[in-house]
This record gives structure tokens, C-alpha cells and sequence, in this order.
């Protein structure tokens, strides 16, 4: 079991003003009805509920995107510096423009270096020029990276550095998106490079950089990285998707690298899912990042993943 003192806060993010579909704004009730939090505390952890970042509905989406982005980030950076992990639940992508803003703060102020890996079929690089749908939960990871014609405060908001980002599970960019990943030095492991490396071994080189610079890791999962028949409950589902052992791998080599300090699940529509089929995933998914063994007993020394 972890050391005592290992707390986790679960922040509510209820939106899907960024998306093109409704629902995602009842995924932190949907994540919380299928267990989390239980499932989390049965390993040992001290899980702490905050409830939901509340929000006026009477705003229009992009301003409804801005006050949960500030929320999401005040509140992520409070549980940070209460030497908890922030666990957010969205809610469409978009909320980790707040999320991840706030854990960047964080780690300014601690003089720790951040690396993020973005876990999703999409790249969510577009700007207001670039976006093909106008869907702001596709505009994420650019806002993040620092591209313009965002109204981003100090007070909030910090930005990522591009070359410590990692896109795992791509497989549908834009093509000026892509072209933009590409100027800004972002990796991307799509699932053509899946395929032929498998996710252990680019995962490994990219875990190796967070361990050399002492860093912080948040992981950005969005579920729509699975694939559409494991996850059918995201309103941008694309074939091909990530299997349930690479998943499940990922999680493992990330829960044992002791680098994630900080989560976003996030995507989750539960009015597409299917008898739970998605939001079940995404515990067990998170039960494994935090340390849930494949078997009942973790074997005292397991073969190391992927060092080539
Ligand atoms: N997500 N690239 C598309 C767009 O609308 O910009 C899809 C974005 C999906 C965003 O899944 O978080
Ligand atoms: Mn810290
Ligand atoms: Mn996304
Ligand atoms: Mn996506």
C-alpha cells in the first residue's frame, strides 16, 4: 500500500461547451457513480471529493470555457500545494486549459520542470485560424503550448513548453494542426508508430526525459485515445484506437515511473455510452495509474518494460 499521507482530490470540471455534442458536462457524475473514488481509496489512498467547479449555464460557451478554465486552474494548483493529487474530470477537453494551466503554475513556483503527455486520437492544436469546427475542445493543447489569440491571464495561467509534450494514440489531425505540431517540435506517437514500435518503447525514452529533469508529469487522458469499441461513449470517436493491453501498459509504466503527480480524464459523453462500458474503462484505467496490480499480488521484481 502507498505511504500514508499519499492523497488524491477529485475536482469536478461539468462542461461540454467545448465540444459539438452535449453530455460530457455529466461525465464527473458518471466517473463518480461508476467508483472511482472507491476504487482509488482501496489502494491505500486518501481521496478527498471536491465536488464540481460550479458554473453559471447562462453563458455563452467560450465564456463558460474561460470561468471553469480559471476555476480548474485555482483549484488544481490549491490541491497541488496541499501536497495532493489533482485528479480532474471532465467535462470535454477543453477543461485542461484550466487543469493543466494550474499544475504548470504549480510547477513554476516549484522550480520543477513540466511534461505532459497527451493521451488522445486528436492533437487539440488548432487555434481560432486553424480550426476546421470552430470546437474549442479541439484548441487545448495549443492554447496550453502557448500559441496566440487566447485572452490568457498571469493570474491563472502558466504555459507548457511544446518540447516536453508527448501526443500519445494520434490519429486524426487536421492538416494545418498537424502542421503547427510539427513547427512547434511536439511528438507525436500515432497509431501507425504504435503498430510498428508498440507504445512501450517511445514511452520509455519519453519517461527517461522526465526522470533526468526531475520533472513533474501530467497525464491529459482523453478516452477517445482507446478504441471506439472499448470506449464508445465520446462524441468524436475514430477506428483504431488504442487496445485495452496497450492501455492498461501505459498506465502500468507511468504508475511505475512515480512521476504522474496530477490527471485529467476527460471526454467521457454518458449519454453515448453503452451500460457504462467507457466510464468503467476510465476507473480502471486510473486504478491502474495509481497502482492497482493485474494480478492479486505484485510480483516483488517484474521484468523491466521496454529498455531498448
Ligand atoms: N477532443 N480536431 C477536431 C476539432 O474539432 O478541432 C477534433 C477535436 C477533438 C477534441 O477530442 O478533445
Ligand atoms: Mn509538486
Ligand atoms: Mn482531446
Ligand atoms: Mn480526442
Amino acid at each position: 500500500r502507498p505511504a500514508a499521507g499519499n492523497r488524491i482530490d477529485l475536482i469536478g470540471v461539468p462542461t461540454d461547451a467545448g465540444a459539438s455534442c452535449r453530455g460530457a458536462a455529466l461525465g464527473p457524475d458518471d466517473l463518480r457513480t461508476a467508483g472511482l473514488a472507491e476504487r482509488l481509496a482501496g489502494l491505500g489512498y486518501a481521496v478527498a471529493d471536491l465536488g464540481d467547479i460550479n458554473v453559471d449555464r447562462r453563458l455563452t460557451a467560450a465564456a463558460e470555457i474561460e470561468a471553469l478554465a480559471i476555476g480548474a486552474s485555482q483549484a488544481g494548483y490549491q490541491s497541488l500545494e496541499n501536497g495532493a493529487r489533482p485528479v480532474f474530470l471532465g467535462g470535454d477537453h477543453s477543461i485542461s486549459m484550466g487543469s493543466v494551466a494550474g499544475v504548470a503554475r504549480h510547477c513554476r513556483d516549484a522550480g520543477r520542470p513540466l511534461f505532459v503527455l497527451w493521451f488522445d486520437a486528436h492533437g487539440d492544436f488548432n487555434t481560432w485560424s486553424t480550426t476546421e469546427t470552430g470546437n474549442i475542445h479541439g484548441m487545448s493543447l495549443a492554447r496550453l503550448c502557448g500559441e496566440p489569440g487566447f485572452a490568457n491571464d498571469a493570474a491563472w495561467f502558466a504555459e507548457v513548453d511544446p518540447a516536453n509534450v508527448m501526443i500519445l494514440g494520434a490519429r486524426a489531425l487536421d492538416c494545418e494542426e498537424a502542421q503547427l505540431i510539427e513547427a512547434r517540435g511536439v511528438q507525436v506517437v500515432d497509431m501507425d508508430a504504435v503498430r510498428i514500435a508498440g507504445v512501450a518503447t517511445p514511452l520509455r525514452h519519453f519517461l527517461d526525459r522526465v526522470e533526468a529533469a526531475n520533472g513533474h508529469l501530467h497525464l491529459s487522458l482523453d478516452v477517445d485515445a482507446m478504441d471506439p469499441s472499448l470506449a464508445p461513449g465520446v462524441g468524436t470517436t475514430v477506428p483504431g484506437g488504442l487496445t485495452l493491453a496497450e492501455g492498461r501498459l501505459v498506465m502500468e509504466m507511468l504508475h511505475r515511473s512515480g512521476r504522474v503527480g496530477s490527471l485529467d480524464l476527460v471526454e467521457l459523453n454518458p449519454v453515448l455510452d453503452r451500460y457504462g462500458k467507457s466510464a468503467d474503462l476510465m476507473v480502471d484505467l486510473a486504478a491502474r495509474l495509481f497502482g492497482e496490480a493485474a494480478t492479486a499480488t505484485r510480483l516483488a521484481r517484474l521484468p523491466d518494460l521496454a529498455t531498448a
